[in-house]
């Protein structure tokens, strides 16, 4: 049996690349780090009593800030591939944080790999590092490849930067089975909240479902490449399956403005929305609502702009080129964007639901704003 190690257990990549794993038959064990409130929900399903003999999935905490720990895991686990998805992975955020998104996201990189050679484990554990379409930043070329320069724009792909380049050289200078996939964004039912696709499906339910009046964004131009987090997670597992290590770009190929993307969201819903005025005078109107089962009048402003969502430097347009994973490691997605948005819409919808019922009930329902 295989051992998997993966730092960033509990978040959205690392619920899902563990349901993959344990299903390939591996044993998996997880990074996670203490908090004051429980913060296993992606993977509560997962979980295993610890009386229970043959166990499968372990989870450990600890942090990428503290390399001590990160070798003393590594040492007991002895893992045969180590999945690098733990980061502060919010873009906008990192520019309030720049400093613990450097130590967490680039020198936490450093401190797994370090542990690597440290431990004598070079020809034992293959390495996969979490590296990001963000790189690219400004834009240098479209579509963008492996090739493509990279021009980063925000402390978090500065960070991400340091961690692709020492993931090279550790293989470069030590031979460490070291891979960066450059992977475009991915999302998914369980995507964390604040990231624009997530708080578009569910304020679209919610608003549907009478419990928010409209919901704010920032800039509506920008285009991103997304997938289905899914369809990501098997190309991380096959990255570390191939013959030699390399750097992967992983991307559907297809771009969508931030705008359109809501449209789609409110169109699982019945909602025909219409956008009119521009930067932070834009919003969208409800033109019509054919669902029965939702009843929001022609005219109704859903969305509205919020300056304070603007990044200091934005990434405008990302659009990825994955012919060389497709060519060499066969990868063949399943999702489309449109299977993404109805996934997302109706898991949101489920759970927004209950929401209903908790406030029909008289129970205090939460609100969300960020
Ligand atoms: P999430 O934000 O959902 O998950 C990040 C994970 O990292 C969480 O488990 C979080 O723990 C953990 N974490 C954060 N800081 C630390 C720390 N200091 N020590 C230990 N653990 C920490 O991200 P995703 O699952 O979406 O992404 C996974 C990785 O892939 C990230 O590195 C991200 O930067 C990268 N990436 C993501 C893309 C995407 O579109 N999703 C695209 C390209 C790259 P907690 O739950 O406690 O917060
Ligand atoms: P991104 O994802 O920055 O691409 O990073 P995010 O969903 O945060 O933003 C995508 C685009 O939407 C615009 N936007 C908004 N973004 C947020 N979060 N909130 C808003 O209200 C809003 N309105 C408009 C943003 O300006 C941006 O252009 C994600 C993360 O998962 C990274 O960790 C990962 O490396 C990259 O994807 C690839």
């Amino acid at each position: 049996m295989k051992v998997a190690f993966i730092t960033g257990v509990t978040g959205q990549d690392g619920a899902y690349l563990s349901e993959f794993l344990l299903r390939k038959g591996y044993i998996v064990h997880g990074l996670k780090r203490r908090s004051s409130q429980f913060n296993t929900d992606r993977i509560d399903h997962l979980y295993q009593d610890p009386h229970i003999e043959n166990r499968n999935f372990f989870l450990h905490y600890g942090d990428m800030t503290d390399s001590t720990n990160l070798i003393r895991l590594i040492k007991e686990i002895q893992p045969d591939e180590i999945y690098n998805l733990a980061a502060m992975s919010h873009v906008h955020v990192s520019f309030e944080v720049p400093e613990y998104t450097a130590n967490a996201d680039a020198l936490g990189t450093l401190r797994v790999l370090e542990a690597v050679r440290f431990l004598g484990l070079e020809n034992k554990t293959r390495v996969y590092q979490a590296s990001t379409s963000e790189l690219y930043g400004k834009v240098q070329e479209v579509p963008q490849t492996e090739t493509t320069p990279f021009y980063p724009r925000s402390p978090y792909a500065v960070a991400k930067m340091y961690a692709y380049w020492i993931t090279v050289n550790y293989r470069e200078a030590y031979g460490v089975y070291a891979c960066n996939g450059i992977l475009f964004n991915h999302e998914s039912p369980i995507r964390g909240e604040t990231f624009v696709t997530r708080k578009i499906t569910r304020a679209a339910s919610r608003i549907a479902l009478g419990l928010q009046d409209k919901v704010y964004l920032g800039n509506l131009d920008a285009q991103r490449d997304w997938g289905h987090a899914k369809d990501y997670v098997r190309m991380m597992w096959m990255i570390l399956q191939a013959e030699q290590p390399e750097d992967w770009v992983i991307a559907t190929g297809k771009t969508t403005p931030v705008r359109e993307f809501v449209k789609m969201a409110f169109a699982e819903v019945g909602i025909t929305l219409e956008f009119k005025g521009s930067g932070a005078d834009e919003k969208g109107y409800v033109v019509t609502c054919t669902d029965d089962r939702f009843q929001l009048a022609s005219g109704t402003e859903v969305v509205a702009v919020d300056p304070k969502y603007f990044r200091p430097t934005e990434v405008d347009l990302l659009i990825g080129d994955a012919s060389k994973a497709k060519n060499k490691l066969g990868w063949v997605p399943e999702y489309d964007l449109q299977d993404l948005v109805t996934d997302m819409m109706q898991s949101d919808i489920r759970l927004m639901q209950k929401e209903v019922y908790l406030k029909e009930g008289g129970f205090e329902t939460k609100n969300y704003f960020e």
